[in-house]
């Protein structure tokens, strides 16, 4: 066969979107009713009693199934993620709206409706795997799309900057904030010495501790969050010419996100908060999705800053650069197998296809090295591509050969090139074969260790995100400061890390302190520009209306059941999920004989896993939930965390009893469980929180 016939001139965006999930499928392996066998396919007669030499004897060696199991148990963990180590995948699709081949030849970008496989995986950062969800970090939010001309990799977070802007530094950074080393506290926290140590040490870190002490850094939802590329990337077009681009996810749902307190409970109630509201989403069919946007600037305009476009802790302003829509991304299939799939997927920055380049950002430049570095580590070799969930749809052939765990059966002779033996194959492709050119960039300059002056500014970006909060927004950094610091026992790093933010802003300084005892130092705060309002949650509110919300319904025997039919029903028509909650879990008997089941009980069930609560009339139901202390506390915190809460008949009088005031912002009582009552209530949850309640 003449390689040069072969089919390797087309652009390969043809690629089904559903060609990864028939690619699993061969690997999949249905439970079925079979015999239990070894893995060597031997037939097990016991699987409850080792063989041992008479009934109250030791157990023998040549007991091999017996050794074959413990053995394979024993070395059943891989080494977690040193960074994001916990976290939830899903697969789905990725669409481009329209082609973007005036700025880059990405074949998956280069034909409106085209559909490319994805998995995205979203993670914590400083958590060990078994941490809670719900805790103050960062997320990652990556993406692996597998086009038909190899896999791309968007390895982002939920914020569009980063704690430092040279790679060098990352080490340091993460040991900082993980557990401490002498005692390994705290798990998941950064409300610790070393992690504050370090930020007063670096003051590059300041704009990204803005984001981190804001409520971006505890999402309501994965599916409710922003994403980012951070860095500066490149597009090629097919002429070579390079556009510089930073990417962004839109969550259709809007950015929604937590109060802190109730973090605090949640990962006591539910330690799996967000990942359990990934999969029970996908799994009711209630897909995410995200837009893909590109913010572009032409190569000439490389220098048009007050900011390097190389330097990691900057985000170029919305307002500034807009953001142009380029595609949509769909999550619609849980995964078969958390550890084959969700752990054993490997992200790589490195992972790109034509039409996609680097800059010489130097925080990316490291990540260039440190990805595969890392998976051989973690998955024990350098096959990992071949794993189900790293193989790229992409036809795969090389010279490479060998090493752990080598699943492929290349034959032939030659496994060099050039060669003649295997007539020249496989062959190298040029730019006219889809093969990928590396970006032709001119540089020159002495090597040298040193920061351009152009990184200089450390808190010009991060007054720009103070400047740009709403009042509420403002309120919880400075209480998330305080407690961070607080949580500090050296003094000294709380009087510098105060120091730090009067170089942001005066009154941040002040306010901070105020919790602290500390009076911050006078500084000539950054200068006052321009806010970008797209930095605030508040301006992101989404199109979800109370899609996906979950509302408790409080409840015990004697409840309305008139009234919990007709605004369960009500609220579930607009997308909502109502759960029944009583003072005991199962069967209720409701005012009118009928029976209403609660699937879950106060005992199991908390406010903070629900967006909002709804108490329906009933004497009998209000008088047993006015006595239960548990009902009381439902209460209270959903007033405290911010949620609308609605009451109808005599219900109102237990909201009363319990202290919430029934005339603020998101409480909503009537007499009745009226039409009208529902659409006020459902615009109060559509709302989200109401964080102007005093
Ligand atoms: Fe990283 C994992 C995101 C800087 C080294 N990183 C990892 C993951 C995400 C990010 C989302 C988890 C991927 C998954 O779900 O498996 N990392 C970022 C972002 C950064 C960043 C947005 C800055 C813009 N990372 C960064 C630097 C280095 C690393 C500077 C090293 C020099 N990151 C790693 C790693 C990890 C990783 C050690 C751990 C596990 C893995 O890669 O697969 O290589």
């Amino acid at each position: 066969m003449d390689p040069q016939n072969q089919d390797v001139t087309h652009r390969r965006s043809d690629t089904p979107h559903d060609a990864k999930d028939a690619q699993l499928e061969q690997y999949r392996v249905h439970p079925a009713a079979k015999h239990l066998t070894t893995n060597q396919g031997v037939r097990v007669d016991d699987d409850d009693n080792s063989l041992r030499a008479g009934v109250r004897g030791p157990t023998l060696l040549e007991d091999f199934h017996f050794r074959e199991k413990i053995t394979h148990f024993d070395h059943e963990r891989i080494p977690e993620r040193v960074v994001h180590a916990r976290g939830a995948g899903a697969y789905g699709f990725f669409e481009a709206y329209e082609s973007m081949a005036d700025v880059t030849c990405a074949a998956f970008l280069a034909e409106p409706g085209l559909r490319t496989p994805v998995f995205a995986r979203f993670s914590t950062v400083a958590g060990s795997r078994g941490s809670a969800d719900t805790v103050r970090d960062v997320r990652g939010f990556a993406v692996k799309f597998y086009t038909g001309e190899g896999n791309f990799d968007l390895v982002g977070n939920n914020m569009p900057v980063f704690f430092i802007q040279d790679g060098v530094k990352f080490p340091d950074f993460v040991h900082a904030v993980k557990p401490e080393p002498h005692n390994e506290i705290p798990q998941a926290q950064s409300a610790h010495d070393t992690l504050w140590d370090f930020v007063r040490n670096q003051p590059e870190t300041t704009h990204m501790m803005m984001w981190l002490m804001s409520d971006r850094a505890i999402p309501r939802s994965y599916r409710m969050m922003q994403g980012f590329g951070v860095h500066t990337f490149r597009f090629v077009d097919a002429a070579g010419r390079g556009t510089f681009v930073k990417f962004h996810w839109k969550p259709r749902l809007g950015v929604h996100s937590l109060v802190w307190d109730e973090t605090q409970k949640i990962g006591g109630l539910d330690p799996d908060f967000n990942r359990r509201d990934l999969w029970e989403a996908i799994d009711n069919g209630d897909v995410p999705e995200w837009e893909l946007g590109v913010q572009l600037v032409a190569q000439d305009d490389e220098h048009a800053f007050d900011f390097d476009l190389l330097d990691a802790t900057k985000l170029i302003p919305e307002e500034l650069v807009p953001v142009r829509p380029v595609g949509r991304l769909v999550l619609n299939r849980n995964p078969d197998n958390f550890f084959a799939e969700t752990e054993q997927v490997a992200f790589h920055t490195a992972h790109v296809v034509p039409g996609i380049d680097f800059t010489n950002d130097p925080l990316l430049q490291a990540r260039l090295f440190s990805y595969l570095d890392t998976q051989l580590i973690r998955l024990g070799g350098p096959n990992f591509a071949q794993i189900p969930i790293n193989r790229p749809v992409a036809d795969v052939h090389n010279n490479q050969r060998d090493g752990h765990h080598q699943m492929r059966l290349d034959r032939g002779r030659s496994s060099y090139s050039k060669n003649t033996l295997g007539r020249g194959c496989p062959i190298v492709a040029g730019p006219d074969h889809g093969g990928y050119e590396h970006h032709q960039e001119r540089v020159d300059g002495a090597k040298i260790k040193q920061r351009s002056p152009s990184f200089d500014d450390h808190f010009g970006q991060a007054a720009l995100f103070w400047h740009s909060m709403a009042d509420w927004e403002r309120d919880h950094i400075v209480a998330a400061f305080r407690f961070e610091l607080g949580k500090c026992d050296t003094h000294d790093i709380r009087e510098d890390v105060v120091a730090l933010l009067a170089n942001v802003d005066t009154d941040l300084a002040r306010r901070v302190g105020a919790g602290l005892g500390i009076t911050p130092p006078t500084r000539t705060p950054a200068p006052v520009g321009e806010p970008s309002p797209a930095l605030s949650i508040a301006n992101n509110p989404g199109e979800g209306g109370i899609h996906t919300r979950r509302i408790a319904i409080l409840a015990a025997d004697g409840v309305g059941g008139d009234h919990v039919r007709a605004v369960a029903a009500r609220l579930t028509e607009h997308g909502a999920t109502c759960e029944v909650v009583g003072p005991r879990q199962g069967p209720l008997r409701a005012s009118d004989d009928e029976e209403i089941e609660a699937p879950r009980s106060l005992l199991t069930m908390g406010s903070p896993l629900y967006d909002a609560v709804y108490v329906p009339g009933g004497a009998e139901s209000v008088q047993a939930l006015r006595g239960d202390a548990d009902a009381r506390e439902f209460l209270v915190q959903a007033y405290r965390h911010g949620k609308a809460i609605g009451a109808t008949g005599e219900a109102g009088a237990l909201l009363e009893h319990c202290a919430v005031p029934t005339d603020a912002p998101g409480v909503v009582v009537d007499a009745d469980a009226s039409a009208a009552f529902v659409d006020t209530f459902t615009t109060a949850i559509a709302a989200h929180r109401h964080y102007d309640r005093t």
